[in-house]
């Protein structure tokens, strides 16, 4: 079936992709050459603790520590007894990364001493994980999305609003499903150390509220990128490079025994890891791929910037290219839709799979995001 646009206004759809009211997310439009991404800069870190309280340091930081090839983990360890999980129904939206701001303001501010000096160097603030979403949609079938974005002095926040249908996922997870969201968790406490000399510690209670985050600087095109992402482990080495570059992303798989898997493997796996990792600058992802028991049987680093050639063998496969052209254009499209300079005013993008990005927008209403705190200290 056709792809309908809600809002439009125009017929001049197809030539430029943002040049209407409604954005495609069609994989032939954004097969173009790679976009200019900057290499990311790392221009702060802050920590979350036990309690989910906010510290603009690096406490949280965590040493990776290389296990055996055939470890052994056993990922359901603890499930019952020596597990504190977050309470997800409270939203934080931006506020951990408007925390940073308001701490780091000078790091940000505009160049020289003009009238608009107060003002940040930057275009987009968001978090790292709503980049991935964008990166990923051309070739998502099964999850949309909603991305409030409110233009605030000059800068455009983006904070996702859960959709419907999340919500009804969310309430209606089977105990299994549960249990094997806190085997990532688990995986990390058998690999990762609290310190440079000390070891993983598996007889220890797995608290989600904990948290590491790297703030990252980039340009994407002519987008000036402010984005923070939750960071596992760093190399313990103290010759490793600077961050990003000593940063290691931990993921478990389901281990793979069969060509069927392999491919989905690198079709679908692969595409949400290197998404996830490119964008920061995160060089590698360690793997532990377990069994149907939450055994981790076998571990294997994929440094990021390999995966596009591994998956060159898919037919039909996903390409980075066609990520970082559609994220580019989407936020074109938001600096055009996105005019009024109004914290209490929220414009609404929506997408499912098979359609447009469309929007809609919301004058004082549930959806505002920047908390006053925020607003008030940036204004004064
Ligand atoms: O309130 C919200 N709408 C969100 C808040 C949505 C997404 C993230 N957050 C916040 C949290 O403060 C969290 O500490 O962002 C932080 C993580 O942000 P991110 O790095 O941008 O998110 P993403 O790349 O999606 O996830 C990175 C890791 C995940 O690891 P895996 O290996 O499974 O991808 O962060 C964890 C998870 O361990 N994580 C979260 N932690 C807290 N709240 C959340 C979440 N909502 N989503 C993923
Ligand atoms: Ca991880």
């Amino acid at each position: 079936r056709p792809n309908r646009p809600q809002n439009q206004s125009g017929p001049s759809r197809g030539q430029n992709p943002h040049s209407s009211l409604s954005l495609s997310t069609r994989r032939e439009l954004y097969e173009r050459d790679f976009p200019v991404y900057k290499q990311p800069v790392e221009v702060g870190c802050f920590s979350l603790d036990s309690e989910r309280r906010f510290f603009n340091d690096g406490r949280q930081i965590r040493y990776y520590v290389e296990p055996d090839r055939r470890p052994n983990f056993d990922l359901r360890d603890g499930y019952k007894d020596r597990f504190i999980k977050r309470d997800d129904s409270v939203k934080e939206k931006l506020d951990h990364m408007l925390r940073w701001i308001l701490a780091n303001r000078s790091k940000l501010s505009a160049r020289g001493t003009t009238a608009s000096s107060c003002d940040l160097d930057i275009d987009f603030v968001t978090w790292r994980g709503h980049l991935t979403k964008l990166l990923t949609a051309p070739y998502e079938t099964r999850e949309g999305w909603q991305l409030a974005v409110t233009r605030f002095r000059g800068t455009l926040y983006i904070s996702e609003v859960e959709t419907e249908a999340a919500r009804r996922d969310q309430e209606n997870r089977t105990e299994r499903h549960e249990e094997m969201m806190y085997w990532g968790y688990k995986f990390e406490q058998y690999t990762c150390a609290d310190t440079v000399h000390s070891r993983p510690d598996p007889g220890g209670v797995v608290n989600t509220n904990e948290a590491f985050c790297t703030v990252v600087q980039t340009r994407l095109a002519d987008h000036r990128l402010l984005f923070s992402g939750e960071v596992d482990c760093r190399d313990k080495d103290p010759n490793a490079p600077a961050a990003p570059a000593c940063y290691i992303e931990l993921k478990t798989s389901a281990e793979i025994c069969t060509p069927k898997q392999r491919s989905n493997f690198h079709r679908f796996k692969l595409l949400k890891w290197w998404a996830q990792s490119f964008l920061p600058g995160v060089p590698r992802v360690v793997a532990g791929f377990r069994d149907e028991e939450g055994v981790v049987v076998a571990m294997e680093t994929f440094p990021i910037s390999k995966i596009s050639h591994l998956i060159k063998n898919e037919h039909n496969c996903w390409k980075p290219t066609v990520c970082m052209n559609f994220c580019s254009d989407f936020l074109s499209f938001v600096k055009h839709i996105a005019t009024e300079d109004n914290p209490s005013v929220v414009y609404l993008l929506s997408w499912e799979p098979r359609r447009d990005v469309t929007f809609s927008v919301h004058r004082d209403s549930p959806y505002c995001f920047l908390p006053h705190w925020f607003v008030e200290e940036m204004t004064s």
